[in-house]
């Protein structure tokens, strides 16, 4: 029997972060995140987390783009249709342009509904369960002093975070990544500087290769892979791309043409677990190796970043890190938490594993809407 969506409920929900985060392009101190809460026939649901931020900034998207289409072109298109698995939904709203991570938060709630169908974990549904742990980095944003984000790393290093990702834009960048190779001349270290330079910074940008980074993520425009070919033939540094891959296709022609050594996957900006899972295969056939990129996500992003990170190619320490680093209270309970060597256990709860603290996210929620 296929599954049959017969209402979707958006919700809306506000929650500050508990320090503010700081990329090249803005600043975020409180979080506006949808959740998409699809209800089969039979009145069993399941939850995605809409990725999309506070600003069209980091892509096209935001939080008010994705409630719209969400509204007017995904739910028309999937409500009572029957889908033979949650694989299909993917195709189901490829005629709207872009907006992958609205309709990638639809398409993660219907593999949560299906796991729960057959009374699965969610890991196990999209066929992830290589480790039992998954390893964790953080990424820190840019801060007001180097002072500040030495103290930062510390803290994290401290809670046994395996890496360490530090936010760099033009004037927070060399300097800043020399001082904490002084202070740390052995750990996992990598910047991400969410495209904010040019291939006319090419020479700044080979400053960095004295200090050992694992990889640079996303140095040139959010649309640019050939760009990012031309400076990786020049930078002894790894480049990851994050921005630039929204499909298979895209990573393919990118691993082809000697863009990106490495890739970051997140759920949202590929549109959800088939599109991650295609990325993921391409290049696991390439042998590039991927890891799981963050949002700022609350518990059920979270938790679903953690079930596609136990997918075999997954090998590097992703941006999944514990609910507390984010939030004075979360969405579900119990919380994520990382062990002490920088890891997190998988759950074989049903699922996305984690229970929704309801009460909690009805006190966070400023909109609400049925869709049937
Ligand atoms: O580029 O990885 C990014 C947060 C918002 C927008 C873009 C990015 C990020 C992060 C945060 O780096 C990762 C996390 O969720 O901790
Ligand atoms: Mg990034």
């Amino acid at each position: 029997m296929g599954i049959q969506v017969k209402q979707i409920v958006l919700r809306q929900i506000q929650m500050p972060l508990v320090h503010f985060f700081e990329t090249s392009f803005s600043r975020t101190y409180a979080r506006d995140m949808v959740l998409v809460e699809a209800i089969a026939e039979d009145g069993l649901s399941g939850w995605g987390e809409v990725t999309a931020g506070e600003n069209p900034f980091y892509n096209e998207e935001w939080f008010e783009s994705a409630w719209l289409i969400l509204k007017h072109y995904v739910a028309p298109r999937v409500l009572h249709h029957e889908f033979g698995s949650p694989s299909d939904v993917y195709a189901r709203t490829a005629h709207i342009r872009g907006h992958f991570m609205a309709r990638g938060g639809f398409e993660a709630a219907v593999w949560d509904l299906e796991a729960r169908r057959q009374n699965i974990p969610l890991w196990k549904l999209i066929g992830g369960g290589s480790r039992r742990e998954i390893p964790c980095g953080v990424s820190i944003g840019i801060q007001d002093t180097i002072d500040e984000l030495l103290g930062k790393i510390e803290k994290e290093l401290n809670d046994g975070y395996q890496r360490i990702k530090v936010k760099i834009k033009p004037g927070w960048d060399v300097e800043a990544i020399r001082a904490i190779r002084k202070r740390f001349p052995k750990i996992l270290l990598m910047g991400d500087a969410n495209s904010a330079y040019t291939l006319k910074d090419i020479d700044l940008l080979k400053q960095l290769d004295e200090f050992d980074l694992m990889m640079i993520e996303q140095p040139l425009a959010h649309d640019e892979i050939y760009d990012h070919a031309e400076l990786q033939s020049q930078l002894k540094t790894p480049i990851c791309l994050d921005e630039c891959i929204r499909d298979a296709h895209q990573a393919e022609q990118a691993i082809r043409i000697g863009a990106a050594k490495i890739i970051n996957i997140k759920l949202g900006r590929v549109g959800g677990f088939a599109g991650a899972k295609a990325v993921h295969d391409v290049a696991m056939k390439h042998n590039i190796p991927v890891w799981c990129g963050g949002m700022l996500e609350a518990g059920i992003g979270r938790a679903h970043n953690i079930a596609l990170a136990t997918l075999p190619n997954f090998t590097l320490p992703g941006d999944i890190s514990a609910s507390k680093r984010y939030w004075k209270r979360d969405i579900i309970d119990p919380w994520v938490e990382t062990t002490s060597n920088g890891t997190i256990a998988i759950r074989d709860d049903v699922g996305f594993g984690y229970p929704i603290d309801h009460d909690f996210l009805k006190s966070v929620t400023v909109r609400e809407e049925t869709l049937s």
